[in-house]
């Protein structure tokens, strides 16, 4: 990457300064050696950056790019019958005796060979990249035998060789019960979740551990025997709690210091708390809420009281969240759960990272990756304001720095 100087910008630079969006109104930001080097007013750039390559951007808004820190983006088939189905009237036994449900996408993506994983996924890693997202997480979780898990997270790390853009995995296996270990969960966790998540970490495969803490899917007690595992592998860990059902899903992955807890609409006070003395970040995806037309808002109010930090992400996936939009996820915050457009910029960039144990990029500070958003735009607020809407102008990107899609 050349070294580079922008001038003219507005900086949203997101650092946690206490001013909003932490904007520089007439910025400069100067990249040397893939890092920002400094950033600070126009009229101040020091005369270190003075004879490289400037470019005025004429008051356009620059932001880290952003991140989505929770997504299944990596999935065999689509879901796109039962959709109808259920919109032509069929109840959820109709959709599910037709083979409809998590289970259709673990068999389809059983059924699909790595080559074919990736080229299903790429459209829609395409399209998170074309609205400034420079690193996407990505889930295990429709496999559920060895091999399938496996081959989701290969796909993941070659997304990350063949498309200028970060990837960070998550091994998902204790996501759903697999029909050959209907009625036996703990055979599940014991034979198959456990020995593939040691292979996915002696491949280096998994960044993180992730479950599914729910009455449809595994208990506390069977979460909290992958994150022992997960523990002696020296992985942190991640978990879908609360989005049905109170489970105290929570309150035990605070109990293991989790980077993030995710969806959260039914969690109390107490696992709120637990989340605030473990820094656990909480992410919304309301894009699953807004699919499954849930009424029970997040306790966003309870987080800010407790100074839990938010984070918003796509969860894009086949069934609860067809959604491969950050920026439609960032407006349904604000619409639905009435976050502000300044918390879920701060959702997709710098608590985003956080999610993620991401030290290194979200925000505009020196010593940061060069990694940032241009937009068309002049004012931060613009990004969660517009509907189906994509005002990028350019990513810039420590491996990439001129003008791409
Ligand atoms: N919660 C969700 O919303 C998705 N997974 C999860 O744990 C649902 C995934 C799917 O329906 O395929
Ligand atoms: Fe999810």
């Amino acid at each position: 990457m050349p070294d580079f100087v922008l001038t003219n910008a507005r900086i949203a630079t997101m650092a946690d300064n206490g001013a909003p969006y932490a904007l520089i109104d007439n910025g400069a930001v100067a990249v040397r050696d893939g890092r920002i080097a400094w950033v600070g007013a126009s009229d101040a750039v020091p005369t270190d950056y003075s004879g490289l390559k400037t470019e005025t951007l004429d008051g356009r808004l620059v932001t880290p790019a952003l991140i989505d820190c929770h997504t299944h983006i990596v999935a065999g088939g689509d879901r796109a019958n039962e959709f109808e189905m259920r919109l032509n009237g069929a109840s959820y036994e109709e959709v599910a005796r037709a083979g409809g449900g998590i289970i259709s996408t673990v068999k389809a993506t059983r059924a699909a060979s790595e080559d074919d994983l990736v080229a299903s996924a790429l459209p829609r890693i395409d399209q998170l990249m074309s609205e400034g997202v420079a690193t996407i997480e990505v889930k295990s979780g429709y496999g559920l035998d060895m091999e399938t898990e496996l081959r989701m997270l290969r796909v993941a790390r070659r997304i990350a060789q063949i498309r200028d853009v970060r990837v960070r995995t998550s091994f998902l296996g204790a996501h759903a019960i697999p029909p050959e270990y209907r009625d036996r969960a703990d055979a599940y966790i014991d034979e198959v979740c456990i020995p593939a998540l040691e292979q996915a970490a002696a491949e280096g495969l998994a960044d993180a551990v992730d479950g599914f803490c729910e009455s449809i899917a595994f208990t506390p007690q069977q979460i909290a025997r992958v994150f022992d595992a997960a523990k002696r592998l020296c992985l942190p860990v991640k978990l879908h709690a609360e989005q049905l059902t109170d489970q105290g899903g929570a309150k035990l992955a605070a109990s293991y210091g989790a980077l993030s807890v995710d969806h959260l609409e039914y969690v109390g006070d107490d696992g709120v708390t637990a989340m605030k003395d473990a820094g656990s970040v909480a992410v919304m995806l309301p894009g699953a809420f807004y699919t499954l037309r849930e009424r029970q808002l997040p306790p966003i109010d309870l987080f800010r009281k407790h100074g839990v930090p938010m984070a918003v992400a796509t969860d894009c996936n086949p069934g609860s969240s067809p959604l491969s939009s950050l920026l439609t996820a960032m407006n349904m915050a604000c619409t639905l759960f009435r976050m502000t457009p300044e918390e879920v910029l701060a959702g997709a960039t710098r608590i985003a990272a956080r999610a993620l144990g991401l030290s290194d990029t979200g925000m505009i500070a020196p010593g940061q990756t060069a990694e940032l958003a241009v937009w068309n735009v002049e004012s931060p607020a613009e990004l969660a304001y517009r509907i189906a809407f994509n005002p990028l102008e350019r990513r810039i990107t420590a491996a990439k720095p001129s003008k791409e899609t």
